[in-house]
């Protein structure tokens, strides 16, 4: 069987935050070799499957990922040795059964998630087929609208604001290729603009600006005059979507705005703040504008918003079957994230995006804010069909190398590409 794999080995590489993470290389008999790099997020839901750090002092500050690579190399390599890399859903639940936690704390879901990534991908090219095709079969042909994180606060930035992105959304482009000329516009007349003020285009993280801005509603203003400045309309052609990440402002049952020093505001108070933000600005999608113990109040707000907007569950849900659908039978939200590394394989997260098809949620294909240059989540977006992706800024190579890949993508699809949701 040419499918059958020969050697597993991963490698310690760095981050776009110069933090270290594994990159796993699925050698098959038939001389094709899968490669795959593993994310990282900075504002983690406690949910999370574990990532493995190795917390040596002397090493990376204690965030070395050597143990992981050496599970992979000396534990799952070995198991997984002669097996069919097309197997995908038996050999991922042969890791998870070899871990035999139910968070992958044992073997490290950096280290589980490098192989099952480069197993598709290993797979896909023995089969002679694009990623996108071969994990989404021939229907896989719906290129994501992406939402473009153009001003970075919370814990992606040094910037004055609490929440941590400010998204803009070329909803009203034709296709793809016309949806990243209109980010990619905006963006500079983003910077231009915050230039002309004085003020910092630094970026974050993700790639977005992290300006000193008066309040964090300011960010929204500078943005609404961007999109017009580039000559499209706020709404229509360009609309916004915000991730608060609430938990990482939540403290002792309050939501508190400390750093744009808007003061403490209770679950409620949050969602009527962003009920009047809805009303002044094109806002389309809210993601984690609560924090991820507050079940009951993502209750209220989606009941409250989720008839106008979509409600997204990041931190609340994180990827895991268990609390989507725990959101789906409370009515938490309208829309989950969808981080690969939040669970761990590609089996299970295909399985929570089938669970939010049945209940007719939407879902984004997300990237984490420490990113490599793999383009995974941009061929995954296209096969899932969900038509979003979440994918960072307009600058920065580990942001742009997915928008590269579904430029190629939509050019290989030709007039069988379909764009949005
Ligand atoms: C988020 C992500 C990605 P992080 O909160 O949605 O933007 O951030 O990877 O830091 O969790
Ligand atoms: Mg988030």
């Amino acid at each position: 069987m040419s499918s059958r794999i020969r050697l597993i080995r991963a490698l310690e590489i760095l981050d776009s935050r110069g933090v270290p993470t594994l990159r796993v290389r699925v050698h098959l008999d038939d001389g094709v070799i899968g490669t795959a790099s593993v994310p990282s997020g900075a504002s983690t839901g406690e949910n999370e499957a574990v990532e493995m750090r190795d917390a040596e002092a002397g090493r990376y500050g204690g965030k070395g990922v050597r143990q992981a690579v050496a599970n992979v190399n000396d534990v799952i390599g070995p198991r997984l040795t002669g097996l069919d890399a097309t197997r995908q859903s038996q050999l991922d639940r042969l890791m998870i059964d070899l871990d035999g936690t139910a968070n992958k704390s044992r073997l490290g879901a950096n280290a589980i998630l490098g192989v099952s990534q480069a197993l598709a991908r290993a797979a896909a090219a023995t089969n002679r087929q694009p990623l996108y095709a071969y994990l989404g079969g021939a229907g896989a042909r719906r290129l994501p609208v992406p939402m473009m994180n153009v001003i970075n606060g919370g814990k992606h930035a040094d910037s004055s604001l609490d929440f941590q992105e400010f998204m803009i959304v070329p909803r009203g482009a034709p296709n793809f290729r016309e949806a990243l000329r209109y980010g990619a516009e905006t963006f500079q007349a983003l910077k231009s603009l915050l230039h002309e003020r004085g003020l910092s285009t630094a970026v974050g993280d993700e790639g977005g600006f992290a300006p000193q801005l008066k309040s964090n509603e300011e960010a929204c203003e500078f943005i609404v005059t961007a999109i017009e400045r580039a000559h499209y309309r706020p709404g229509n052609d360009i609309a916004i979507a915000l991730d608060p990440a609430a938990s990482s402002f939540f403290e002792n049952g309050k939501y508190r705005l400390t750093r744009s020093r808007q003061g403490d505001r209770s679950s409620d108070e949050m969602t009527a703040l962003y009920a009047t933000w809805i009303d002044r600005f094109p806002i389309v999608s809210l993601e984690d504008g609560l924090a991820e113990n507050d079940w009951e109040g993502f209750r209220r707000q989606t009941a409250t918003l989720g008839g106008r907007i979509q409600i997204v569950g990041d931190d609340l849900l994180v990827t895991n079957p268990i609390y989507i659908r725990r959101g789906i039978a409370e009515k938490s939200c309208n829309a989950a994230l969808i981080k690969l590394n939040q669970i761990g394989t590609v089996t299970e997260t295909i399985d929570a995006i089938q669970l939010c098809r049945q209940a007719g949620w939407g879902f984004i294909v997300s990237h984490r804010s420490g990113e490599t240059e793999d383009s995974f989540i941009a061929d995954f977006a296209v096969a899932m069909g969900g038509g979003q992706i979440k994918t960072g800024s307009l600058c920065r190579s580990e942001r742009i190398a997915k928008y590269h890949r579904l430029l190629e993508i939509e050019e290989e699809l030709g007039c069988e590409a379909a764009f949005g949701g």
